[in-house]
């Protein structure tokens, strides 16, 4: 049997490490499902049930193990289907190639059933987007691909008309006309060099050594050097602030971290970023400025991989390019050890208090279900390196202050796209690369009905990953949006009763479980992670229970007693929890 072109394609992804591929078939990619069949003893195919999901899958994939992930749909509408996950890819930075089909080149441009210019819609999305018209392409295009895709921490786009994926591979049907030979090309590929230049550290080390209040801003990009920021924490005495993103990025109950920053941070983090005269930020690209402080009160070093980014969210004076693990390591002994720690405790005491306030919220005895307490059991019940893999909401903020980072704990979610629907996606991806870690997707009502048959795909596939829905029967974090812009809530919950997600599991042969009160969550969270298969539990949680910055502005305050004033549904109840939780910093 001839090698085709298809099998070809797949051989060299193979050849790059590639051993997974999420998709779902159609007209517009027979030729490469025959070409992964032929391939399968080297790389798997895993079915799903909507292309959005086999984009977050290889996205939640590249996220967790740092490999390129890979995404396959047809034509059309499978295309157009994988956009949202391709831009979480796009915008979180990782290495993600789209494969699709396309008509066969005889009627390109005839307007065929199903002719959607794929190579022209993701344009915006993908660093790298080819068509390829000749099997003489491969594989450089191949090699391209990935290779721009690593290089560039983004998408590439490859998409295949029908008749080429079947030709002969290295068939080359042309005439050549040009002095042009396809380039040979290997499947290799070298990062950039991570060591900034020297002088660059010896600035950085110049403008810390002056520094009286520093602080240390750390995301995504430093998730692989927490060694490094606790030593540089500890030898400035300078508590480092995590972004969503990098929430992992060190322990949460290291004494040097103040947690989060932003709408769902902590408040010691906010008043740190008022009071500061110096900020390191480390691997991120955290983009709620109004969070960071005012431009020009503070002296400001930037570590970040990327140049393009290097100064781009505050006026910074040193700007180094370079890995975040490498750069801290060769700043280290550049460093002026501070033996004043007065500032680290003045912020080691309030976050003392802050702990106290959370695990003062995660009261079980709360009924209906508080989402704290909710997480609170899964914090204390998950293993020490549980991946939790998250949506965008309330259960964002829940699990930024309840879920701790602990051991070798990992945690994942839509951080600068912040799409709804990703968590049980990246828990699937994340559950094929990695089957004996426990992988656990916390996710909304909202976001797990979007994507709920990948549930299903779960079953089918055998994995045991863990699915806790925080079941507020609304969109939560748009109903307190609203609140917070001064209106009454309107369209941003669902009909009662509460959706029986549970039952979506037992009747397909999971293990599934409603909660509805207090008592059986914990007993529910254990049973569920103990089972060796696939697992849900259904939680009805407190629809009013507000995920309240960790400092209320007077503004934000006014603007949410307005929306009370002008006729806010359940404002009683609203009202009870905002009384038991923060009403004292509503009045400040
Ligand atoms: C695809 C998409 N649609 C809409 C939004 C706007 N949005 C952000 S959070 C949210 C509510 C999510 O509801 P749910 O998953 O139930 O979580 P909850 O806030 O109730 O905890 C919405 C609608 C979004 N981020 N992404
Ligand atoms: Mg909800």
């Amino acid at each position: 049997m001839a090698e085709i072109m298809s099998e070809a394609l797949i051989g060299r992804l193979a050849d790059w490490g590639v051993d997974t591929v999420f998709g779902l078939p159609g007209d517009g990619i027979n030729g490469i499902m025959e070409g992964l069949r032929r391939q399968q003893d080297r790389v798997r195919f895993v079915l799903v049930h909507h292309e959005e999901a086999a984009a977050f899958m290889a996205t939640g994939y590249a996220k967790a193990t740092g490999k390129i992930g890979v995404c396959l749909a047809t034509s059309g509408p499978g295309g157009i289907h994988l956009l949202n996950g391709l831009y979480d890819a796009k915008l979180d930075h990782v290495p993600v190639l789209a494969i699709t089909g396309m008509q066969e080149t005889s009627i390109l441009g005839t307007g065929y059933q199903q002719e959607v210019n794929l190579d022209k819609l993701y344009a915006d999305v993908a660093e790298y987007d080819q068509m390829i018209y000749n099997p003489a392409q491969l594989p450089t295009v191949v090699d391209n691909a990935v290779r721009t895709a690593y290089a560039r921490r983004g998408v590439a786009h490859l998409t295949v008309p029908n008749d080429i994926q079947v030709a002969d591979a290295g068939a080359d049907p042309w005439q050549h006309v040009a002095p042009a030979r396809t380039p040979q090309t290997a499947p290799v590929m070298l990062t950039a060099p991570g060591l900034p230049r020297e002088q660059d550290l010896q600035r950085v080390a110049g403008l810390l050594a002056d520094g009286k209040k520093i602080a240390i801003l750390a995301g995504a990009g430093a998730l692989h050097a927490r060694e490094e920021l606790l030593s540089v924490a500890e030898t400035l005495a300078a508590p480092i602030v995590k972004t969503l993103s990098g929430k992992a990025t060190v322990p949460d109950d290291s004494p040097y971290t103040t947690g989060g920053i932003g709408l769902l941070g902590t408040r010691p983090s906010e008043d740190l970023m008022e009071e500061i005269d110096t900020l390191l930020m480390v691997g991120t690209n955290f983009p709620y400025t109004k969070h960071l402080p005012e431009p020009g009160k503070v002296r400001v070093a930037q570590i970040e991989a990327d140049p393009a980014r290097a100064g781009g969210r505050i006026p910074t004076e040193v700007p180094v390019v370079g890995d975040a693990k490498q750069s801290l390591q060769a700043l280290l002994p550049l460093l002026k050890p501070r033996g004043d720690t007065a500032f680290l405790e003045k912020y080691q005491r309030a976050m003392g208090k802050w702990r106290d306030n959370m695990a003062a919220l995660q009261d079980g005895g709360r009924d209906p279900i508080a989402p704290q307490y909710l997480v609170s059991v899964l914090d204390e019940l998950a293993a020490d390196d549980a991946i939790l893999t998250c949506d965008s909401g309330t259960i964002a903020t829940w699990a930024a202050r309840h879920w701790h980072i602990r051991a070798g704990r990992q945690f994942y979610l839509s951080g600068n796209l912040a799409t709804m629907a990703p968590g049980m996606p990246y828990a699937i991806g994340i559950q094929h690369a990695m089957p004996g870690r426990q992988v656990i997707a916390f996710v909304g009502d909202g976001g797990f009905a979007m994507l709920m048959a990948e549930f299903i795909t779960a079953i089918k596939h055998r994995l045991p990953v863990k699915i806790v829905i925080n079941n507020n029967n609304a969109l939560g974090q748009i109903l307190w949006e609203q609140m917070v812009l001064g209106y009454p809530e309107h369209g941003v919950r669902y009909p009662e009763p509460f959706v029986d997600y549970a039952a979506l599991a037992t009747a397909n042969g999971a293990l599934g479980m409603k909660v509805e009160r207090p008592g059986d969550v914990r007993t529910a969270v254990q049973q569920a992670l103990s089972h060796n298969g696939p697992a849900l539990v259904d939680v009805n949680v407190n629809p009013d229970e507000p995920p309240l910055p960790g400092k209320v502005e007077y503004d934000q305050a006014k603007k949410f007693a307005e929306a009370f004033v002008k006729g806010q549904p359940r404002k009683a109840t609203i009202a009870t929890t905002l009384f038991r939780d923060k009403i004292d910093q509503l009045k400040g």
